[in-house]
């Protein structure tokens, strides 16, 4: 097996470009993926600041490499969700990912900080889990990169992931959905700019970038994501990418370019209808917006243990 481009002998083959590249020309070419992104969409410029959303996973480890590679000025924010040892666990990796690059990294304590963790806030709040964390993540990223003096907010969303997701609405054809899923939402009045610079590669080319820069992540899944329908989504994806190579990255980058461009205007919600909450101040068509509400209900509950989540998860996918 040898690289296209420099025929040493190469490390990762991969189908969907008919070809083997070496450790060098493989990152080369995940640069030259994540710089097209970034200029197609018009994700960021040169001297923006940057703020990555880690999670200690390889996805958003190997964002904030790539961006600091790409010379972009980027720091991180990891939250702590509380969920067991995967949180602790998650939080040394991104830890010393950021102190052995000299990287700059604040970390917020949903427990410390807030009196809740994402167990406590699903039980509270009767919601699943993933809706409980989705919710706190977007609040607390959204009020940092404000008050930080961030230009955007950086996600580490993949093309498997993207397409997973895009796969979901179509099957539902949540048109309102579909309009809104793309790789950058501007900033508007109370929200950051949002961006998903890593929409061109996919989850092995992840891993595999970790690899060849030596980046130590957390191999295990959230053990919250058990039954969650965009594995199922992934999965089956996977099973036609196999008999087909590029599937996968012609169903979402075609429909950002042919498909999305036809959607305008169907994204629902306008910002009229938002004021501010009376809490904190954060954009909401009501008087205190969704997240003082859960930190409200949460902080009051007595803690729910990981464990116990998990369990009534695995028995509510059944
Ligand atoms: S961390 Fe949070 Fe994910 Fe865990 S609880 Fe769900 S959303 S699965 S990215
Ligand atoms: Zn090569
Ligand atoms: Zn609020």
């Amino acid at each position: 097996m040898k690289c296209r481009v420099c025929r040493e002998p190469a490390i990762i083959d991969l189908a969907r470009h008919n070809a083997n590249f070496c450790a060098e020309h493989f990152q080369q070419l995940c640069r030259r993926q994540v710089e097209k992104a970034i200029k197609d969409f018009d994700m960021m410029k040169p001297g923006d600041r940057v703020l990555v959303a880690v999670s200690g996973g390889k996805d958003s480890l190997a964002l904030w490499d790539l961006l600091v590679d790409l010379g972009y000025s980027a720091d991180g924010l990891y939250i702590g969700l509380g969920i067991g040892d995967y949180s602790d666990e998650s939080l040394g990796y991104t830890q010393r990912f950021a102190d052995e690059r000299g990287l700059s990294l604040k970390v917020i304590s949903l427990r410390g900080e807030l009196g809740y963790d994402i167990p406590t806030a699903a039980a509270a709040t009767r919601r699943v889990p993933c809706s409980a964390c989705g919710l706190s993540k977007r609040h607390l990223f959204d009020r940092a990169a404000l008050e930080g003096g961030y230009d955007l907010v950086a996600t580490g969303h993949n093309l498997d992931d993207e397409a997973a997701v895009l796969f979901g609405n179509t099957l539902r054809w949540e048109i309102e959905y579909l309009a809104r899923q793309l790789p950058v939402l501007p900033a508007r009045a109370g929200f950051p700019k949002k961006v998903k610079p890593l929409v061109r590669l996919t989850e092995r080319e992840m891993a595999a970038w970790c690899i060849v820069r030596n980046i130590d992540y957390i191999v295990e899944e959230c053990p919250m994501a058990v039954g969650n329908r965009h594995l199922g989504y992934k999965n089956a994806l996977n099973a036609i990418e196999d008999q087909s190579p590029g599937s996968k990255a012609s169903f979402y980058l075609n429909f950002i370019e042919r498909m999305a461009p036809l959607l305008v205007g169907h994204s629902g919600g306008s910002d009229e209808e938002l004021g501010a909450c009376q809490r904190c101040g954060s954009p909401t068509p009501n008087e205190v917006c969704s997240f003082c509400l859960l930190v409200e209900k949460s902080a009051k509950h007595e803690p729910v243990p990981v464990e116990f989540m998990t369990r009534a998860g695995r028995k509510k996918g059944r």
